[in-house]
């Protein structure tokens, strides 16, 4: 699907965008579905397993930041992850095994909805190498006033940059760093049904929503199948049980098969502790873990 321009553009920038990545159905009904389930967060007033609310969240007008793993919430989402030209873009850059870390539905409502401070994704779950990245599917047209993906260009070759603060893991970085170059920063704009990628190491953020209209992308992080999670697997396995633990992995497991051999890079590895007090979201990371603001 990918072109050989297309790849090593990827390569190189640790970022891409796709056009038209669903069927105009598939489209349709993501977006109802999505609706749908804005709507029944009307009757939630505190965040759950199901969502994260945005401040200023009411019965009258719902405001989320998240609605958390879509791909259980609805089948729509898996049938895009598994049978669609989403799947083939996974092929093309990740090969034929690959494994989902988790999926989200991050929603900007109008007016002001929640900034993603600046943050590389390895910081929050480092793994055995770095053959990780994250779609963003497009399900509204995103332009620059609704709060796009921002990238940097390179930085998935770069250093990883502290994601401490006061003593914990806040999930973002000092917008202080001398390392942070945010006038060189990628605007990831673009029409519904179009999807972003971006490198698990690639620093990346978004603006507030200062538009009239709703941002919504659906993210879906995805592993090779032979990088491991290095913070995770063995107290997965303790908590939940091996044969639990082995039924979830091959649950995850997007294309191919599980691989039992994790392939071993050398990478840069911080482990994301001690926690933050608020862990739900990356939300309620950064907010809790005192992240400084790059975008007030
Ligand atoms: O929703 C966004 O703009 C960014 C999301 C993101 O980076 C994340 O949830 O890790």
């Amino acid at each position: 699907m990918l072109s050989d321009q297309q790849k090593e553009d990827y390569r190189r920038d640790g970022f891409l965008m796709v056009q038209d990545v669903v069927t105009p159905k598939q489209l349709r009904k993501m977006q109802q579905v999505t609706d749908a389930l804005i709507a029944a967060s009307a009757g939630v007033s505190e965040s759950n397993d199901i969502y994260d609310l945005d401040k200023g969240h009411s019965k009258e007008s719902p405001r989320l930041t998240r609605i958390k793993l879509p791909h259980k919430r609805h089948e729509i989402f898996e049938e895009v992850l598994k049978k669609s030209v989403v799947t083939e873009v996974l092929g093309d850059l990740l090969g034929p095994d690959t494994t989902l870390i988790t999926s989200k539905l991050n929603t900007k409502a109008p007016g002001g909805g929640a900034a993603v401070e600046w943050h590389q994704d390895w910081a929050f779950y480092p793994h055995t190498n770095d053959d990780l990245l994250a779609f963003g599917i497009l399900l509204e047209d995103v332009e620059e006033d609704n709060g796009p993906l921002m990238v940097l260009p390179g930085t998935h070759k770069g250093p990883v940059l502290s994601h401490h603060a006061n003593g914990v893991f806040c999930g973002a970085i000092d917008p202080a760093d001398p390392l942070f170059e945010p006038d060189k920063a990628v605007t990831l704009t673009g029409k519904a049904g179009s999807m972003s990628v971006h490198h698990v190491r690639t620093l990346h953020g978004s603006a507030p929503n200062v538009s009239d209209r709703a941002r919504k992308i659906l993210f879906f992080e995805i592993a090779r199948a032979d990088a491991w999670p290095l913070l995770g697997a063995s107290s997965y396995i303790h908590e939940i049980g091996q044969r639990a633990f082995w039924a979830d992995l091959q649950e995850r497991t997007i294309t191919g098969a599980p691989c039992l051999k994790p392939r071993l890079e050398d990478v840069p590895v911080t482990m994301p502790l001690p926690p933050a007090k608020d862990i739900t979201s990356i939300f309620k990371t950064q907010e809790s873990g005192g992240a400084k603001s790059a975008f007030s």
